[in-house]
């Protein structure tokens, strides 16, 4: 049985675990709307993810790894970010996929397997999800750099990644090159607890993920990522930096969100093999639904009428995107063999002969079993 450091980051943090606001904390400057709306992406989030367990379960999408525990991160960062900024996702990271606008039949499509759910609308400041851990930090640092290069520094590109992605060589390499270069940039590392099976103890010896920006010459930060309140306003400075107009203040930023992993790694995966049950309750407790939800009531802003109109909603959104991604036209198997290269290479021309003389030989449905 693995065993994790796993604990609640010391600094920031303005909702009590109940929900409540920490005495040290003031509310932030956002209007009632905003904060309804920040909830309501969390709830489709969750709901979401949800789901799309249970389409897994029936065998109608292929394996997908739930944002169960993330909402708050994701949603409340993205959420800080101004219109002209950029979302750098992982595979994970669905959440702040849709709170960027990334329409929601695309998720599904790319979990079923369909290139077209990759592609990004023209409005939407985002690129698509990313299988390799880690390489995306360099996608973020490319773009923000490209920018510098053109004088042209408008936007941050706000780049998502996981605890176990901050070993790979990606994350020095794109962590240094921002430091140096100061690109707009900041690195939002979801630090769950787990890499699959590897616990964060044996992810790094390092007590804090945060502290690995220091030695790269930028700030790193560690907050509650369980606490939509605090990511926020962490996340609205980190932007605000790496944005400021003075170039003796403008710095990229690391964001180290403190959260826990609370369903599988993947539908592909069973957690209680690797970690302690008693580990996922205690951080249960913590549920960033539960305690947003609580706060919400508490300062007048939610009631049951309210809850319930919204789960209608957001339940009807993700109906909709359902039925979109599974009316689909299904994709002809030629097709796997685009995308990739501009000129097809030789030897996948001919591999692509073969498929097409097999399928002539034998129909599309030869392997299908009954
Ligand atoms: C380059 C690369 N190496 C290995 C893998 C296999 N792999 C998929 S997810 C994962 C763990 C990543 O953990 P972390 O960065 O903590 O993100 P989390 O899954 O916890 O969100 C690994 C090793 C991969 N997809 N890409
Ligand atoms: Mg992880």
């Amino acid at each position: 049985m693995g065993t994790t450091k796993q604990e609640l980051p010391a600094q920031l943090q303005i909702l009590d675990d109940d929900g409540g606001l920490r005495d040290d904390a003031e509310e932030l400057a956002l209007s009632d709307d905003a904060i309804v709306d920040m909830y309501t992406d969390m709830l489709l989030a969750r709901r979401f993810d949800r789901r799309v367990v249970s389409l897994n379960r029936q065998g109608r999408i292929g394996s997908f790894p739930p944002m169960y525990g993330h909402e708050a991160a994701q949603i409340a960062s993205a959420h800080a970010l101004a219109d002209e900024d950029w979302v750098i996702p992982s595979y994970r990271d669905h959440g702040a996929l849709m709170a960027q606008g990334f329409p929601l039949r695309n998720i599904l499509l790319y979990y079923m397997g369909y290139e077209a759910g990759n592609a990004v609308p023209d409005d939407v400041n985002a690129l698509p999800i990313n299988g390799s851990v880690g390489s995306q930090l360099l996608h973020a640092t490319g773009m923000a750099w490209a920018d510098v290069l053109r004088d042209d520094v408008d936007s941050v590109y706000c780049c998502y990644f996981g605890d176990g992605a901050t070993s790979q060589g990606f994350a020095q390499e794109a962590w240094n090159f921002a430091g140096v270069f100061d690109t707009p940039n900041v690195f939002f590392c979801q630090n769950n607890g787990w890499a699959i099976s590897v616990p964060r103890d044996r992810q790094t010896a390092a007590e804090t993920i945060a502290q690995k920006a220091h030695a790269f010459g930028f700030d790193g930060v560690q907050v509650d990522g369980m606490d939509p309140l605090a990511v926020y306003r962490i996340t609205r400075e980190a932007v605000r930096r790496a944005k400021d107009p003075d170039p003796d203040q403008s710095r990229p930023m690391l964001i180290e969100a403190v959260l826990y992993r609370l369903g599988a790694h993947s539908t592909a995966d069973d957690p209680s093999k690797y970690r302690p049950e008693d580990e996922v309750e205690k951080w249960r407790e913590r549920d960033p639904l539960v305690r947003f939800e609580q706060f919400l009531r508490d300062t007048g802003r939610l009631d049951d009428e309210r809850q319930d109109a919204l789960e209608t909603e957001v339940d009807a959104q993700i109906d909709e995107a359902i039925d979109a991604a599974e009316s689909f036209e299904a994709a002809d198997p030629s097709q796997m063999f685009e995308h990739v290269y501009a000129n097809t290479p030789d030897h996948l021309q001919d591999q692509a002969a073969v498929l097409e003389s097999l399928r002539e030989r034998h129909g599309d449905d030869a392997l299908v079993e009954d």
